[in-house]
């Protein structure tokens, strides 16, 4: 039997890098699209490992006709659309990149996906971020949660939920959404919060820096281990009709509780290092998010393998392994 072909967007992020591991690993042909950068040096780093297993393209969410091109030529049996500008308070600073590139880029990749290979499957990275403040009288949010971001990320990720949807409907697409709750690994890029607090803490331990300055730390996320996540995505893709799963842990952490974790771990005490400042501070916050994944935990079996616990353990570890 031929082996399938993924094609996936984002191949060097930490999910991107991580399910072309996966897919590999289960016998596929993996393509990856990357855009062009000034400076090439470390752009790939994540990718390092598989540079000689994968067929790597340039493209652009921006530019429909380098997708189409490459679809075109690939046909793939997969494509995953894990591209974006995936930082929501810099969302703030770049609104209309940040929605050109996250929701016209969807739009791109869908027609692109139409015209080319319409017989393939597609997964689309959508995020809780779309659910912004709304929480059910349970606590928890789901698949029938009303949706009210509360960030131009956020804002722009709606857009392309929604009109992947419409795309399946209209046109018979096998086109799928995945709404993945936070999830972080060694991968993870060093500006978003846990592996900020991580990389910091390691550099206080080892004497390489003396302060931690955080934004809000009173917020909640529901922390998962993209490795996790990634086979979630892959089952969500193969599911027979093409529909949206909740992935997430299901348990919701503070960034304070995550702070304090990390510290003790590493024998700090936190409270004599952290300091605040207003400028990674949010307009507005998203407060709190625990999501239900139990349709896709009744669907597929999937269930996370890491804890909040072990995925900090994980990040601390790779860490003090550059150190060391
Ligand atoms: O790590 P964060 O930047 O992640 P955020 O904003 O929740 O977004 C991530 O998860 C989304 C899924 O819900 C994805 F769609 C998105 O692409 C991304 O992966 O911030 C987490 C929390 C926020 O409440 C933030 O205000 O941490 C708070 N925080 C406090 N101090 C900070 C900082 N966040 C960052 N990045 N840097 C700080 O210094």
């Amino acid at each position: 039997m031929k082996n399938k072909k993924a094609y996936i967007l984002g191949i060097n992020g930490q999910d991107g890098s991580y399910l072309a591991e996966y897919l590999l690993s289960l016998g596929y042909q993996v393509f990856g699209i990357v855009r062009r950068h000034s400076v090439a040096e470390n752009q790939q780093v994540r990718i390092d490992g598989i540079r000689d297993k994968v067929t790597i393209f340039y493209g652009d969410l921006l530019d429909q006709s380098s997708l189409e091109k490459t679809l075109k030529e690939v046909q793939p049996d997969e494509i995953y659309n894990l591209a974006a500008q995936s930082h929501v308070r810099i969302s703030y600073d770049i609104p209309q990149f940040t929605v050109q590139v996250n929701a016209l880029g969807v739009l791109n990749l869908l027609e692109a996906y139409k015209n080319a290979c319409p017989n393939a499957k597609f997964y689309q990275a959508s995020s809780s971020e779309m659910f912004g403040n709304s929480i059910d009288p349970d606590g928890f949010q789901r698949e029938s949660t009303p949706m009210h971001p509360v960030s131009p990320y956020g804002c722009a990720k709606l857009f392309a939920y929604s009109i992947v949807r419409n795309y399946r409907h209209a046109y018979k697409l096998h086109a799928t959404n995945g709404i993945l709750f936070n999830h972080e690994s060694p991968r993870r890029g060093s500006n978003f919060v846990t592996n900020k607090v991580v990389k910091t803490a390691v550099d206080i331990k080892y004497g390489f820096a003396d302060e931690l300055i955080m934004g809000n730390m009173d917020s909640y996320r529901d922390w998962g281990h993209s490795k996790d996540y990634v086979r979630a995505m892959h089952m969500i893709i193969n599911h027979d009709v093409p529909d949206e799963f909740i992935v997430s842990t299901m348990e919701t952490h503070s960034v304070r509780e995550m702070v304090e974790y990390v510290f003790n771990k590493l024998n700090l005490d936190p409270y004599k290092y952290v300091k605040q400042d207003a400028k990674f501070m949010r307009p507005e916050e998203l407060k709190y998010l625990k999501g239900d994944s139990t349709k896709m935990r009744s669907t597929f079996g999937w269930k996370p393998e890491y804890t909040f616990e072990t995925l900090m353990d994980d990040m601390i570890d790779g860490w003090e392994q550059k150190y060391r």
